[in-house]
């Protein structure tokens, strides 16, 4: 396994230079952000941001996210070209050494919190959720914006799109995934990339629009959507989790062999649909990190590790989730299990 750390590019106040001292990280993970979803990424920013990274003797092997185009989850006539141009995205990461790539078919928003900034018993600042809250936003009128959203939208844009998805249900999402995958598959397959569909956060449909990737049945289906090793999931501790049902341990059994990504962060699950993210070590949470780890293990997993979303501790201010300090510790952490966890099975 390989521990790594999310970086969102220059304008990342987290810089690689501090990156590279964190304990036990060999590279990042990160992603061209100076192109709208559904373009082609140019070669000269491709090969801008694997240098940087090598520069400062990091791997910049994942790429999270290529975003997929809304026209591809509607399953317009349009989605031609943005497949295409997806297409052309995972050859172009393949050529320069990118072994896997997260994305999300999430319709219209990626990641929602309710609360970003409760502050805890400790004084340290986390997100959180709070359902019933949620259920009264309107995505139209709520200034509310995560980091992980595309906020290209105007507020007339978002309502257009709303509309189209009236269309689109479960059942039509899950075929639209389809028809992507039986594109993209052969393509990674060539380029030597795995792809790591990244589950639902929070897993439940919001705002009337589905969600599909949400527990076992639906990883199960997708799994079996196109049958391929390059056809894989991003384990997202934390947005499986709050999913009280969701029993993570199955599912790293389910998804063996086709989890080449896994985020690491742990949440107290509260109300059947309340939660807050904590600090990563099991002690705080309601998931059993160590028993996440062994899972991993004693399934043979041999991919990327990051720590997912840190709190705010130590003052520190930035983009939500995404800190250095609690997202540090927490990698220190995960390295100091899994060594456990790898020579404790030697003896
Ligand atoms: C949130 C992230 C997500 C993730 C995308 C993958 O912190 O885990 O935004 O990057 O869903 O496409």
């Amino acid at each position: 396994m390989k521990l790594t750390f999310r970086w969102y590019g220059k304008n990342d106040p987290i810089t690689l230079d501090k990156i590279r001292q964190i304990p036990l990280i060999r590279g990042v993970v990160t992603a061209v952000y100076d192109t709208p979803p559904g373009t082609v990424w140019s070669r000269e920013s491709i090969n801008d941001l694997v240098d940087s990274c090598h520069a400062k003797g990091l791997e910049c092997e994942v790429i999270e996210s290529v975003p997929v185009h809304e026209d591809i989850k509607l399953g317009l006539p349009s989605a031609k070209k943005y497949i295409e141009n997806y297409k052309e995205n995972i050859r172009r990461l393949g050529e320069v050494g990118v072994k896997c790539i997260c994305y999300n078919f999430m319709p219209v928003f990626d990641w929602l919190r309710s609360d970003l900034e409760t502050v805890q018993k400790d004084g340290a600042n986390a997100l959180s959720y709070d359902h019933a809250r949620i259920m009264k936003m309107d995505p139209l009128k709520s200034e509310l914006s995560l980091p992980g959203w595309d906020s290209s939208y105007t507020k007339e844009g978002l309502r257009e799109l709303l509309k189209k998805y009236e269309k689109v249900g479960t059942e039509e999402l899950w075929e639209n995934l389809k028809k992507f995958l039986e594109e993209i598959i052969p393509v990674a397959e060539k380029a030597g990339i795995k792809m790591a569909i990244h589950p639902d956060d929070p897993p439940w449909p919001i705002f009337g629009l589905p969600r599909i990737i949400t527990d076992y049945e639906g990883i199960k289906r997708f799994l079996s959507l196109v049958d391929s090793p390059a056809n894989g999931i991003t384990l997202c501790t934390g947005s499986l989790g709050v999913a009280q049902d969701n029993n993570l341990v199955d599912i790293i059994h389910l998804a063996k062999g086709r989890t080449p990504f896994v985020h690491i962060r742990n949440v107290k699950n509260s109300n059947e649909k309340d939660f807050e993210e904590t600090a990563h070590p099991s002690e705080y949470g309601s998931l059993d990190i160590y028993e996440i780890a062994k899972a991993l293990h004693d399934t043979g997993f041999d991919g990327y590790i990051r720590p997912d979303h840190g709190r705010m501790i130590w003052g520190e201010k930035g983009r939500y989730g995404y800190g250095l300090f609690d997202r540090a510790l927490g990698a220190t952490y995960i390295g100091g299990l899994f060594e456990a966890i790898e020579k404790g099975s030697k003896k």
